[in-house]
């Protein structure tokens, strides 16, 4: 099993390293320092904090500094297995944290050792726990892109990224500990909260949008970051948001030799 409890005084870089961030905004700086990255009793805490305010465009917005997204993708990726996270997930209006994979292969600028075995020439994306907007709701999404950035599948199916939801019911429930799971094998791809499994893409329903090749392995990254459209001001206007992590953790069968580590 891979894992990381968060036991250490500072991020263990053996098996996390800063990349994939969502990029900056014009009042929103991203940083690794530690005030938006620190370890406290045994969490990952990732925090937006309010830094003071900027005119743009004749508006007043306050700015805001936020964590870098860290990775494993130099340290550790796998294909099936049982992922899950226990966390506070920050909800409301604009805040986007998110707990999230890619695919090795397929990203221009990421490739990996070649002994990896790379079958398609797309990349893959799940979003374990995505929070965009929502007071009281997590999204789940999959997506494949091909070599451009662009979507590949048809316009209706290019993301299950609207149907996969989970909703606490409010946004004091949603802001508690959970945890988030994902569960990938050769047929199916699941979402769990707290052990439930709110949704399941089955086989046929891959082989309907295209994703029944989905093998290629995969890294974890986490951020916390505040939402707006790429090169937008953020419009959050809050003191700042947190992101606590308890622990991540990775289960997989070691006699089933379809499942990879490295
Ligand atoms: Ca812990």
């Amino acid at each position: 099993m891979w894992g990381d409890e968060f036991n250490t005084n500072s991020l263990d870089n053996t098996k996390w390293a800063f990349g994939n961030d969502m990029g900056a905004r014009p009042n929103l700086t991203l940083s690794e320092d530690e005030e938006v990255l620190k370890l406290v009793n045994g969490t990952l805490k990732l925090s937006t904090v309010k830094t003071g305010t900027k005119t743009i465009d004749n508006k007043i917005y306050n700015t805001y500094k936020a964590t870098k997204a860290i990775n494993t993708k130099g340290t550790m990726n796998f294909r099936y297995g049982y992922v899950e996270m226990r966390a506070k997930v920050p909800h409301g209006d604009k805040a986007w944290p998110a707990f999230w994979t890619k695919s090795t292969s397929g990203m221009p600028a990421d490739t990996i050792a070649s002994t990896v075995p790379y079958t398609n020439d797309y990349g893959t994306e799940v979003d374990i726990v995505e929070v965009i907007n929502s007071k009281t709701s997590i999204g789940s999404h999959i997506h494949k892109w091909n070599f451009a950035g662009t979507k590949r599948l048809g316009s209706s199916d290019e993301t299950l990224g609207n149907i996969i939801k989970y909703d606490f019911g409010s946004q004091a429930e949603a802001e508690e500990y959970h945890t988030y799971g994902f569960k990938w094998t050769e047929t199916s791809l699941s979402f769990y909260v707290d052990g439930y499994m709110f949704y399941e893409v089955n086989s046929a329903e891959m082989d309907r949008i295209g994703i029944s090749d989905f093998v290629d392995p995969m890294y974890l990254i986490l951020n916390n970051h505040l939402y707006s459209t790429s090169g937008k001001p953020t419009e959050y206007d809050g003191n700042g948001t947190s992101f606590i992590i308890d622990y991540v953790r990775l289960y997989q069968n070691t006699e089933d030799s379809s499942q990879l580590f490295k």
